[in-house]
């Protein structure tokens, strides 16, 4: 299992990431709450000054997200997504040479990042966004493809799946790599996230995690979001400030079962428990 994601290094714009082991992506929220202790400027330094700290930690990726899609959030207008992502995304490349990547669905701000110096899309909506496939195959970078239902504003009405959730979540990805192919971007610019907690109950999400391995199995890099989502809240009855202890348990487990980026708010502990569960598993493989 360790050894079917190729190829081991992913080029993403100026920037190449080697995905031979597993790596941490943090998450750098820029909707209006996340930083709000003033004016623009102020919000625009707060978040520089949390990726460096993120960055010195040891995250590999810096994800930049201005669209807030918890369950039951209303789309931002492009303009504002733009004005609030841009900026910043200018400012990382600029002053902290990160590998910056855009969490997003509208293809103007996929085309703006671009110009910008981000080195990776990453859509929750699988780029079925009207001109978000073509965007991101002229943006010649690596595009996370996240599994999701519907939108954020209806995904969690009892969603349903017919089947078991890995395998729908598998054969939806497989077609959805096969539609971006068909569209221009390279099988070896993708990447896969069957996305926690979107359209998924919590045993949903629990059985996903369990078999992640059905998801690997696509043989693309798999990507993973776990950080204190709502799924550690209802197993352990946690409020979201206190739910670090049980998403580095699943930070672990997903790269027990084959994730190579795990999007997480806590990089430092993440990385800790990664690499203590990569040293296990990597055990005797030089020797081999
Ligand atoms: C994810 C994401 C995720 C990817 C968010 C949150 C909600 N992108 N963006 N995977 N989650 N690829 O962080 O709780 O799971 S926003």
């Amino acid at each position: 299992m360790m050894d079917s994601v190729s190829p081991a290094w992913l080029p993403c714009g100026r920037h190449r990431l080697d995905l031979s082991f597993p790596r941490v992506m943090g998450i750098l929220n820029v909707t209006p709450d996340s930083f709000s202790d003033g004016g623009r400027h102020n919000a625009r330094d707060a978040a520089l000054r949390h990726a460096e700290r993120m960055l010195a930690e040891g995250a590999a990726i810096i994800d930049v997200g201005g669209e807030s899609t918890r369950p039951g959030a209303t789309p931002v207008p492009v303009q504002q997504e733009l004005d609030r992502v841009v900026p910043v995304v200018e400012a990382l490349v600029r002053e902290l040479d990160a590998l910056v990547s855009v969490d997003t669905s509208s293809p103007e701000v996929m085309r703006a990042v671009t110009q910008a110096g981000a080195g990776m899309l990453n859509d929750v909506r699988n780029l079925r966004r009207e001109g978000a496939l073509a965007a991101a195959a002229t943006s010649g970078l690596p595009v996370c493809l996240m599994h999701m239902r519907g939108e954020p504003t209806d995904m969690q009405d009892a969603p349903h799946y017919d089947r078991p959730v890995e395998e729908a979540v598998a054969d939806f990805l497989a077609a959805r790599v096969a539609e971006c192919e068909a569209a221009g971007l390279r099988r070896e610019r993708l990447l896969l996230d069957p996305g926690f907690g979107f359209a998924k109950t919590v045993e949903h999400n629990l059985r996903l995690l369990k078999h992640l391995d059905r998801v690997a199995q696509l043989g693309l890099p798999l990507l993973v979001g776990l950080s204190r989502k709502s799924m550690i809240g209802k197993v352990l009855g946690r409020p979201v400030e206190e739910r670090l202890p049980g998403g580095l348990a699943l930070a672990a487990l997903a790269v027990e079962r084959g994730a190579r980026i795990v999007r997480v708010h806590d990089v430092g502990p993440t990385l800790d428990a990664i690499n203590m569960i990569w040293a296990v598993l990597r055990e005797g493989c030089d020797h081999d």
